[in-house]
């Protein structure tokens, strides 16, 4: 018998030293540190975004336990109404941000009109655009979907109320830019500009966004492109020729490539992001001017791509130069690796 009374020594759980962890509200006071004479406005925004991706990633998390915890409409167990994930979502947005003082107007891809900042409230001087849930028909299916924010200064100065001048904008003047996905993990990703563009993950067990990604850069080419094909014989002849080049054999520049379609902008712009290549909306004779919108997708997603290093156009011209004319306008867009949107616009304009 052997008398080595020695034990292999139990495993030790891996334990993230708190020197190495970089919470989301240490990451944005640095931030704001570096920028001397920041008032702390637009800190206070990013923060009160953390708290409201939060709030919506909790629900989203219930959407698949309807059959138990009641359908929408219905009194829940607990005697509360269930209310739809995209109007909780809405909700979140307008009462997390309409007393804080740090906005002048909102508007939301679930409103008709701007949603002003009640009476009571005191005014601020930053614009919030927001798509509180998007890719909603993707939730029963239990596939990711996203928030969107777009923040501006307001141009007006007089009164009480914000208006139409103040939302209606190019993308290029955006202050900052993001989104929440609410995928395999909860994930905050955003920009306020000078090519930084940051990704945060939510731990659960804490309940706090952690510095996942840091200064995200999208390759300058990729091998994804990412577009609903279904449409092809509804676009353009540039279109369903770049559509042709991408599936075409040719290995030195990486054909074919290879197809990814969420149909959650959010989801299929992450990806994008992280791992370089094109997401496409173009027009199609059913949608001439696009599906996605200007001020809620469109200008939010080509800020970041644009931070990260990528390109965003309609096709024709840079899209973050696109003067807003409506509050729920919509636009034709690529974007993605900067190579990459470089050829699909040479598909566009006939120049190939
Ligand atoms: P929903 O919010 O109605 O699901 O739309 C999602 C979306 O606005 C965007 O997230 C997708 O990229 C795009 O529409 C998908 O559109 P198609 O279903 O036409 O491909």
């Amino acid at each position: 018998m052997s008398t080595d009374r020695s034990v292999t020594p139990a495993k030790q759980p891996i334990v993230t030293k708190p020197s190495q962890i970089v919470t989301i509200d240490r990451y944005i006071l640095e931030q704001q540190l570096s920028h001397p004479g920041a008032s702390g406005d637009l800190s206070g925004l990013l923060y009160d975004i953390a708290l409201t991706g939060k709030m919506i990633a909790r629900e989203v998390k219930k959407a698949g336990l309807v059959d138990i915890l009641g359908h929408t409409g219905t009194i829940n167990v607990q005697g509360e109404e269930v209310q739809k994930l995209d109007d909780y979502a809405n909700q979140c947005f307008i009462k997390n941000f309409d007393h804080t003082g740090r906005l002048w107007v909102m508007a939301s891809e679930e409103e008709d009109d701007p949603v002003p900042i009640p009476e009571k409230f005191q005014m601020g001087s930053y614009v919030l655009l927001f798509d509180p849930l998007d890719g909603s028909s993707n939730i029963d299916a239990n596939v990711s979907i996203g928030s969107i924010f777009s923040i501006y200064r307001r141009v007006t100065e007089d009164g009480r109320r914000g208006t139409l001048q103040d939302l209606l904008r190019k993308g290029c003047d955006q202050v900052a830019a993001g989104y929440v996905l609410y995928g395999s993990s909860t994930m905050l990703v955003y920009t306020t500009g000078h090519g930084q563009v940051d990704g945060f993950t939510l731990d659960p067990s804490i309940g706090e966004f952690l510095l996942s990604h840091p200064d995200i850069r999208i390759p300058e080419q990729g091998g994804i492109y990412s577009c609903n094909e279904g449409y092809r014989n509804l676009m353009s002849a540039g279109t369903r020729r770049y559509l042709d080049y991408l599936q075409e054999d040719d290995a030195d520049t990486g054909r074919p490539y290879s197809a990814r379609y969420v149909g959650s902008m959010v989801a299929d712009v992450h990806r994008t992001l992280l791992y370089g290549g094109i997401f496409m909306y173009p027009a199609t004779t059913r949608a001439p001017g696009g599906k996605l919108r200007l001020l809620y997708e469109a200008n939010p997603m080509a800020m970041l791509i644009e931070q990260a290093g990528g390109m965003a156009s309609t096709g024709r011209e840079p899209l973050l130069e696109v003067q807003a004319r409506e509050l729920h306008e919509r636009v034709p867009l690529f974007m993605g690796s900067k190579r990459d949107v470089e050829r699909a616009i040479e598909f566009e304009t006939g120049a190939r």
